[in-house]
C-alpha cells in the first residue's frame, strides 16, 4: 500500500521536492509550554512516567510548527531504570544512576521480559498518541542503542570520553559483553512493545557511537543495532527504522545495508554534500543542520538550510538538526527553518 503521510514515504525510498521535517528534541526546554507542563507534572521522570502530560508535550511542537513527525516523549534511560538501576536528574546537570563495574552489580539486574510492569506508562503514551496525533503526523517510538545506554549505566551519567564504559569493555569483557546482551533484549522487548501500542517508525539512538573506532565500532555500535533491527523486523517487517550512530564518520558508508535500517541519521560534523554521495547512495538518509543555527538564526540558518535540502534533494531525505535542539534556542528560528524548507 503506497504511504500517505509524508514521513513514511521517503522511508520507504521516495525522493520528495519538500523533504518531510522533524526536530531532535523537538519537545523541550526551548518552548514555554513544554516548561509549564514540566512544572506541572513537578520533575522530568515524573513527566515521562505521566501518560496524559507525556502525550500532551509530544503534541505540542506539532499544534505550533505542524512537524510531519512527532517522537514519543521518553527517554533512554527509562530502559535502565526499568533493569532496576537507581535513577535521577540532578537539576542544570542532567541524569546520574547507580553503576554497574563489576559481575555483583550486574548480578542484581531484572531480566529483559520484566521490565515491561515499570514501562507500562510509556506503553500508554504510544497508545493516547495513535489515538490523538492528526492524521497525516507519523508517530516515531525510539530506544537508546545499547552502547550509549551502556556508557550511562557503567560511568553513572553522562561523560565526554566514555572512559569508564572503555575500561570495562577492555578489563572486564565477559561482564562488559553480559550487560550489552542485556541492553539488547530488553531494547527489543521495549521497542516491540510500542510498535505493539501504535508506534509506527522506530529510531535507535547511539549518541556515543563515535567513540568507538575500527573492530570495537562494528563490535559495539553496528552489530547490536543490527541485531536489534533483526528482532524487529522477523515480527514487523513493514516498521521502518532509523539508526543514529551520532559521529560515526566513515562508519556511516554502508552502515544501513549491515544493520538492515530503513534511514541513517547523520549528525552536523559530516558534510551533506559527502552524505549524500557515500551514504545516500544506499537509500533514505536524515539530518544533518547544525544546532547553534537555532540559536543564531539570520540568513545563514536559511542559506544553510536551503543547502542542506539541495545536497540531498536526488534521493530520499528527511530533514531534522544533526543532535538535539538546545534549551537556548529561539522558537522563532525553528519557524525559520520551516519557511526555508517548505518555501
Ligand atoms: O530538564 C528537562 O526537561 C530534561 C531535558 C530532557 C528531555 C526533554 C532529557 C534529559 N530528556 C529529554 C527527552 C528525550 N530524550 C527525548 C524525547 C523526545 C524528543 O526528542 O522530543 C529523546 C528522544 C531523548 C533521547 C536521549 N536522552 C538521548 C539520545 C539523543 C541525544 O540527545 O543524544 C540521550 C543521550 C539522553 C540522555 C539524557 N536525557 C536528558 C539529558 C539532558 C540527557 C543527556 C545527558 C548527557 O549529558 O549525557
Amino acid at each position: 500500500m503506497a504511504h500517505t503521510k509524508k514521513l513514511l514515504r521517503s522511508l520507504a525510498g521516495e525522493t520528495q521536492t519538500v523533504p518531510p521535517v522533524w526536530m531532535m528534541r523537538q519537545a523541550g526546554r526551548y518552548l514555554p509550554e513544554y516548561r509549564a507542563t514540566r512544572a506541572k507534572a513537578g520533575d522530568f521522570l515524573s513527566l515521562c512516567y505521566n501518560p496524559e502530560l507525556a502525550a500532551e508535550v509530544t503534541l505540542q511542537p506539532i499544534r505550533r510548527y505542524a512537524f510531519d513527525a512527532a517522537i514519543l516523549f521518553a527517554d533512554i534511560l527509562l530502559v535502565p531504570q526499568a533493569l532496576g538501576a537507581d535513577l535521577w536528574f540532578v537539576t542544570g546537570e542532567g541524569p546520574r544512576l547507580s553503576t554497574i563495574t563489576n559481575a555483583e552489580g550486574f548480578a542484581k539486574l531484572k531480566r529483559a521480559d520484566d521490565i515491561h510492569d515499570h514501562l507500562a506508562p510509556v506503553y500508554e503514551t504510544v497508545k493516547i498518541l495513535a489515538r490523538e496525533l492528526p492524521k497525516d503526523i507519523a508517530l516515531i517510538g525510539f530506544a537508546g542503542a545499547p552502547w550509549t545506554v551502556a556508557t550511562y549505566m557503567i560511568a553513572g551519567q553522562g561523560t565526554p570520553d566514555q572512559a569508564p564504559a572503555h575500561k570495562l569493555r577492555i578489563e572486564n569483557p565477559a561482564v562488559f559483553d553480559a550487560l550489552m546482551d542485556r541492553i539488547t533484549q530488553a531494547t527489543i522487548a521495549y521497542l516491540l512493545m510500542q510498535i505493539e501500542a501504535g508506534a509506527e517508525v522506530v529510531k535507535i539512538f547511539d549518541s556515543w557511537a563515535g567513540s568507538l573506532k575500527g573492530e570495537a565500532f562494528t563490535k559495539y555500535a553496528l552489530q547490536p543495532t543490527k541485531a536489534i533491527i533483526t528482532a524487529l523486523k522477523a515480527k514487523y517487517p513493514h516498521i521502518p527504522v532509523i539508526a543514529f550512530p551520532r559521529e560515526a564518520g566513515d562508519g556511516y558508508i554502508g552502515f544501513a545495508k549491515a544493520t538492515g535500517a530503513d534511514c541513517v541519521a547523520l549528525d552536523n560534523s559530516v558534510s551533506a554534500d559527502w552524505a549524500a554521495a557515500n551514504v545516500q547512495i544506499d537509500g533514505c538518509v536524515q539530518g544533518n543542520l547544525a544546532p547553534r543555527h537555532m540559536v543564531t538564526g539570520g540568513q545563514d540558518l536559511i542559506d544553510e538550510t536551503k543547502r542542506i535540502v539541495k545536497a540531498f534533494s536526488g534521493g530520499p531525505h528527511i530533514f531534522n538538526l544533526g543532535h538535539g535542539i538546545t534549551p537556548d534556542a529561539n522558537p522563532d528560528n525553528v519557524q525559520v527553518m520551516l519557511d526555508a524548507i517548505r518555501g
